[in-house]
């Protein structure tokens, strides 16, 4: 008898400990992609040409294995099956992004494509079919050229051009898709791409261009958020922010770099936040006086950061219902040596006068850019809550950079590691977080690597004409942390979709997981009753 009630008692204790591990009833799950690293259709049915279009057909270096996104997943005409793929899975959201090209052949709104309206009204559509929430991205990076070639986004009449795009993607769509992110990462379209020059639209300009992409970037921004909730909220209530990439910063010697890691969070993530979400709006404070001394002593005769009307600041502040961001990884930050120069975002920032080192501890998938550290997404919602307040968080990409064929444990790892920091910061810190987006739904362009970095939960077999999906063991892990609301989870849950690799054994997820436990805890006790 007391062997019974000991192990009846450790049920109650361990049942109690798996529900500690469960999500709030509320939260959401999604997936997410990006139009021109799925679609392909560059040039079909009338579809304008973006930047990167642009960039892959003229530039045959700028890609690692001189391939293209023309064809890509080819999603243009397998939407279907990618709707079929987040409904198995259970997603409650898909994230997807319009190209801009694809309505707006020229960037204009005075030639509307029929068939790139068709194209969106029936993907979601479809997914509403399936009861899968649209969540819409207006822009990820697929500039139309005509635009680029009156210098896209470092004039400011992008803010008109991209606010009369908004007014036709809600005047299609709105009725239907009630959660809209306007710009995806803002800091890879200005500081990433004007200080490589290398992804499109292939302009290095480190000087002025990042910091005017910036400002022209929030005002664009902001006039969709007004826009909307002067002609569409009243109707539709939908809900409108921007999907900020996110790095962590942290200092790499204490205490003497803590100063310096909390301007690298201004730099990295304030320039594009704090305008909207702080209460006094505008840049950054020591932001805009860092960026005006650099600037003096540089020999210009103002900021090289442009300033902001006060009538731009209170059209920016507040122009978002939520924060949505994208977070990958981290790095920490030191001053300079003799001689070192960074380059923002990748290994440093001579603004900063500041290099950036990788964590100590941290794992890698295929690609150096993204360190993987964890616990930095915990650390990034923490900073965030403090700097912005106690506002709704929403993780709008997440993901693991594999290689093609990998068994996949590794990003189940990632998954679960990420999904346990998230709770974490729910549970402990009392962060109110709405939902997480895994990046990505499926393999696709992965912008300069290619086709050699995969992030799909499920397989694309590029080679195939048909482009065969397949279901990782990541998407049969994701489907069982939808399904039981909770990062621990084992394999074995009822909806997850059958995957070509689950005879491959699972690492112990059986072992690890706390609902198999109690199942055999129970079973045990049953039989001494
Ligand atoms: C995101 N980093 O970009 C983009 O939104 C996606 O389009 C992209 O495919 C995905 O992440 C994976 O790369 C990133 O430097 C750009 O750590 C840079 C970084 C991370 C993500």
């Amino acid at each position: 008898m007391t062997l019974t009630y000991s192990v009846v008692l450790s049920s109650v204790l361990l049942a109690a400990r798996c529900h500690a591990q469960q999500f709030p009833a509320k939260f959401k799950f999604g997936a997410a992609s990006a139009a021109y690293q799925v679609e392909g259709g560059w040039n079909a049915d009338g579809k304008g040409e973006s930047i990167w279009d642009r960039l892959v057909h003229t530039n045959k270096d700028a890609i690692e294995d001189g391939s293209t996104g023309d064809i890509a997943a080819d999603s243009y005409h397998l939407w279907r099956e990618d709707v079929e793929m987040a409904s198995e899975m259970g997603l409650d959201f898909y994230r997807f992004s319009i190209s801009w090209p694809r309505i707006l052949p020229s960037g204009l709104s005075n030639n509307i494509s029929s068939a790139g309206v068709a194209y969106y009204n029936n993907l979601i559509d479809e997914l509403l079919l399936h009861g899968i929430q649209p969540v819409v991205t207006m822009y990820h990076w697929d500039l139309p050229v005509k635009l680029q070639d009156l210098g896209g986004w470092t004039n400011p009449l992008i803010s008109d051009w991209f606010e009369s795009y908004a007014a036709v993607l809600y005047s299609l769509y709105a009725d239907r898709v009630k959660t809209w992110l306007t710009i995806n990462e803002p800091i890879v379209i200005c500081d990433f791409s004007y200080n490589g020059g290398v992804y499109a639209p292939g302009i290095k300009e480190p000087e002025l261009a990042p910091y005017l992409c910036n400002k022209h970037l929030m005002i664009a921004h902001a006039k969709a958020y007004r826009l909307y909730q002067r002609d569409y909220k009243h109707k539709y209530d939908g809900r409108i922010s921007l999907a900020n990439n996110v790095l962590w910063i942290e200092p790499f010697e204490v205490p003497r770099d803590i100063e310096l890691a909390e301007l690298g969070l201004e730099h990295m993530v304030g320039r594009y936040a704090h305008p909207i979400f702080s209460k006094e709006g505008g840049w950054p404070k020591r932001i805009e006086k860092h960026m005006l001394e650099y600037s003096l002593k540089q020999g210009y005769n103002s900021s090289r950061l442009p300033a902001f009307t006060e009538e731009e600041k209170k059209l920016i502040q507040g122009s978002a219902d939520f924060f949505g961001f994208n977070y990958y990884t981290a790095r920490q930050i030191r001053p300079a040596r003799e001689g070192e120069h960074g380059t923002w975002f990748i290994d440093g920032s001579p603004e900063l006068d500041a290099m950036l080192e990788v964590p100590p501890g941290a794992t890698f998938g295929a690609t150096e850019l993204i360190a993987i550290v964890p616990r930095g997404l915990r650390e990034m919602l923490v900073y965030l809550k403090n700097t912005y307040g106690d506002i709704e968080y929403l993780i709008t990409e997440n993901g693991y950079p594999g290689w093609k064929d990998m068994e996949d444990h590794a990003r189940i790892d990632f998954i679960r590691d990420h999904l346990e920091q998230l709770h974490i910061a729910i549970e402990e810190d009392n962060v109110t977080v709405s939902g997480y987006t895994y990046w990505s739904l499926l393999d696709n362009f992965e912008w300069l690597g290619g086709y050699g970095i995969r992030f799909g939960i499920y397989d694309v077999d590029f080679d195939d004409p048909k482009r065969t999906r397949t279901p990782r063991l990541s998407a049969k892990y994701y489907a069982c942390v939808i399904d039981g609301n909770s990062y621990n989870v084992s394999l074995e849950c009822s909806n997850s979709p059958t995957t070509a690799f689950s005879r491959i054994p699972t690492n112990g997820d059986s072992v690890r997981n706390c609902v198999s436990i109690l199942v055999w805890m129970f079973t045990v006790a049953l039989r001494f009753i």
